[in-house]
């Protein structure tokens, strides 16, 4: 485990602004074999080109290569660094932008779709597996804005709702990451974010693993990831199904 990935400075930044960059957490050419394995999958996907993007869950119950990247010791330690606390995977996902997709991912907060009270301690690796310039549409965050617990569920479609709901994002400091291949963002799963449309020809290609804290209790809120399973509400998730990260990564 690289223990020098996060700086004091850097979980600082994390817990003032709700999202920090990790350059390099994995290397460039681990991100262009991994991006080769993402690009088969989503061409072998319907493609909607009216969504900001494509995307596949639960990658690493599928794919063992893409498994070591959902399970990569660098990114559990950062996770944990971060998190302060012991987590589990939550999901992972390929997110993936067609070539010249002119839709943006609208202003939203992940948490609040995810079957976890609005209070959980939850966060998202968002890994570049390609450079990412800003015509690729690179993400938008509103610092500080984690700790806006009470504003209404927002589609990542829905391009206009953070006007109606919560107009005061816009004006907010934006914290805006240009990504070169293996680098990545950590962002906590209440903060506001979007991200551009892509305006190259080449599809944009990132690799989201979520974390939730390990003892976080599943809510019962209607999600793709856990509907099949029918866990009992108010119960902790079961370990085979959304692993604890201490197995991935020695600790220091
Ligand atoms: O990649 C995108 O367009 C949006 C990503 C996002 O919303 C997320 O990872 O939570």
């Amino acid at each position: 485990m690289n223990t020098t990935l996060v700086t004091d400075e850097m979980l600082q930044t994390y817990r003032r602004d709700g999202v920090v960059k990790v350059p390099q957490i994995i290397t460039p050419d681990e991100a262009s074999r991994f991006r080769k394995i993402a690009m088969d999958l989503l061409e072998a996907m319907p493609r909607n080109p009216d969504r900001p993007f494509n995307h596949k869950v639960n990658v690493w119950r599928d794919d063992p290569v893409l498994k070591t990247l959902t399970q990569h010791p660098n990114v559990a330690a950062v996770a944990e660094k971060l998190a302060e606390t012991r987590l589990r995977i939550w999901h992972d996902h390929i997110l993936a932008k067609m070539p010249a997709l002119d839709v943006t991912t609208a202003f939203h907060q992940d948490l609040v779709k995810w079957p976890y009270d609005r209070g959980a301690n939850a966060l998202s690796a968002w890994i570049a597996l390609q450079d990412k310039p800003v015509e690729m549409g690179y993400m938008s965050f509103v610092a500080g804005s984690h700790r806006m617990l009470d504003v209404a569920d927002m589609g990542t479609n829905d391009q206009d709702a953070w006007r109606e709901i919560a107009p005061e994002i816009g004006l907010g400091p934006r914290v805006t990451l240009p990504l070169q291949a293996g680098d990545c963002t950590f962002h906590y799963g209440m903060t506001f974010h979007t991200a551009g449309p892509n305006q190259l020809e080449d599809w944009r290609v990132g690799f989201v693993i979520i974390f939730v804290d390990a003892s976080a209790r599943y809510s019962g809120k209607k999600h793709v990831v856990t509907d099949p399973l029918q866990l009992a509400p108010d119960t902790i998730p079961p370990d085979d199904m959304f692993p604890p990260l201490a197995s991935f990564y020695e600790e220091p």
